[in-house]
């Protein structure tokens, strides 16, 4: 199996493409966007991720990858297209769909088919083999390979963790995951173990829906504690100390591609409601709202109030702004007449108009820290207080120290 077709050249596939390239296969990167294929034609990632670009680099000038809009045979096609979220709240698998549709042009018998991309139990057996079936005639198992092989990377550390992450491979059979394992074990350096098809779907929503659970516990913690009048915080800190707790931190909410989505694939077919799992999703849905609240209540006796947001980006030190809980806050605070000014530095197609540093600061009546950027810790903060109106810091992250801001002569606010 030398000649890989990786479809969907994303934040997963691109990566992998790379890798696998610089890794000895022949490596050929589909993607539907003509300005993307554009782009990494001429040597430049339409991503921003650390390390990637050496990497994609190498893998282009080696001549083993190479990208296009058009499908070629290859004796092995890895599908890693983005599964979104429907206004229903159901795994929208339109892109899986045609991504099986333009592999059924061109399988043959004894290919493998990987599904990497998250999707709901059953998808790889039912959707991408269902349509191959119907397209080609080619049964999964019996005329070709087919196996899920879920991404587990973080944004950020993409990179490193492909290659140092373990990996779950499920199979339609056992030779489907043996196979994609050889493929996985030719620059991932970590353990990967094999099991069935619908397992390793569920393994993947599993995570993200464990992290999803955990990150509504503590935001549910930071609301009572702040009935209480108890730091957060400390409390946390604290109870982490025993050797078996491990509590996430609070903040304005849960954003991102994957945290905010895969718990909905895992009970969409339920028909249940109510469940634990929809009760995180709506607590963490709630943040952005509770924020905002507490920065109308600071503010609002102002006159022509103005908040000051810090970070649009959906976490720290990326640039990645999707699903990102300052779109919410933005809205509200609108809402209820608060001019606002977003900044940014790292923020990349921000769906808000983001400030200069000067521009957002000058006026404001109260700096939301949304996201713990490290390059905000360079900030001057004589000059930040200098550009204000009022000296108000509302601190959601625990990002501020509380005794050197108050320094500065801010009012120091956190969860
Ligand atoms: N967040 C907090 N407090 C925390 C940690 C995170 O409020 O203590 C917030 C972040 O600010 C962000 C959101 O949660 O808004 C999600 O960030 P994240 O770092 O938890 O996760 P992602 O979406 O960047 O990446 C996750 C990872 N999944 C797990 O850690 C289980 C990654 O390994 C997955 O590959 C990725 O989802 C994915 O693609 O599924």
């Amino acid at each position: 199996m030398k000649k890989i077709c990786v479809v969907g050249l994303g934040y997963i596939g691109l990566p992998t493409a790379s890798i696998l390239a610089n890794n000895g296969y022949d490596v050929l990167g589909i993607d539907i966007n003509e300005k993307v294929i554009e782009k990494l034609r001429n040597g430049t990632p339409h991503i921003e991720e650390p390390d990637l670009k050496g990497i994609f680099i190498s893998a282009i000038n080696s001549g083993k990858l190479r990208v296009s809009k058009k499908i070629e045979k290859s004796d092995v096609f890895i599908i890693s297209v983005p599964t979104p979220l429907t206004e229903d709240k159901k795994a929208d698998l339109s892109y899986v769909e045609s991504a099986s549709k333009e592999i059924s042009k061109c399988i043959e018998k004894g290919n493998l088919v990987i599904l990497e991309s998250t999707s709901p139990p059953g998808t790889t057996e039912k959707l991408v083999g269902g349509i191959i079936l119907n397209s080609s005639g080619l049964k999964a198992g019996a005329d070709y390979l087919l196996s899920f092989c879920p991404e587990r990377v973080l944004p950020g550390k993409i990179m490193y963790e492909l290659v140092n992450n373990t990996r779950i491979i499920g199979g339609i059979n056992k030779e489907s995951a043996i196979k994609a394992r050889e493929i996985y074990s030719s620059f991932v350096k970590a353990e990967i173990y094999l099991t069935d098809l619908k397992t390793a779907e569920f393994v993947k929503l599993t995570e993200n829906t464990y992290r999803d659970v955990n990150l509504a516990f503590s935001n549910e913690l930071s609301l009572i504690c702040n009935y209480y009048n108890i730091n957060v915080w400390d409390v946390i800190r604290f109870a982490n100390m025993h050797p078996r707790v491990n509590i996430l931190s609070p903040g304005p909410g849960v954003g991102g591609h994957c945290i905010p989505i895969d718990p909905w694939f895992m009970i969409q077919n339920l028909g249940r409601e109510n469940t634990l799992i929809e009760k995180c999703r709506n607590i963490n849905n709630e943040m952005p709202f509770i924020i905002s609240r507490k920065v109308v209540e600071l503010i609002k006796d102002k006159k022509s109030p103005k908040a000051t947001l810090f970070g649009a980006s959906y976490k720290e030190d990326i640039g990645d702004t999707r699903e990102s809980p300052t779109v919410a806050v933005i809205k509200e605070l609108k809402k209820e007449k608060i001019n606002v000014s977003v900044y940014d530095p790292l923020a990349e197609n921000s769906k808000y108009e983001l400030s200069s540093l000067e521009d957002s600061l000058k006026g404001s009546d109260i700096l939301v820290l949304l996201v713990s950027h490290s390059i905000f810790r360079n900030l001057d903060m004589n000059y930040v207080a200098g550009l204000m109106r009022t000296r108000n810091i509302f601190d959601t992250r625990n990002f501020f120290k509380k005794d050197e801001i108050e320094g500065y002569g801010f009012k120091y606010f956190s969860l």
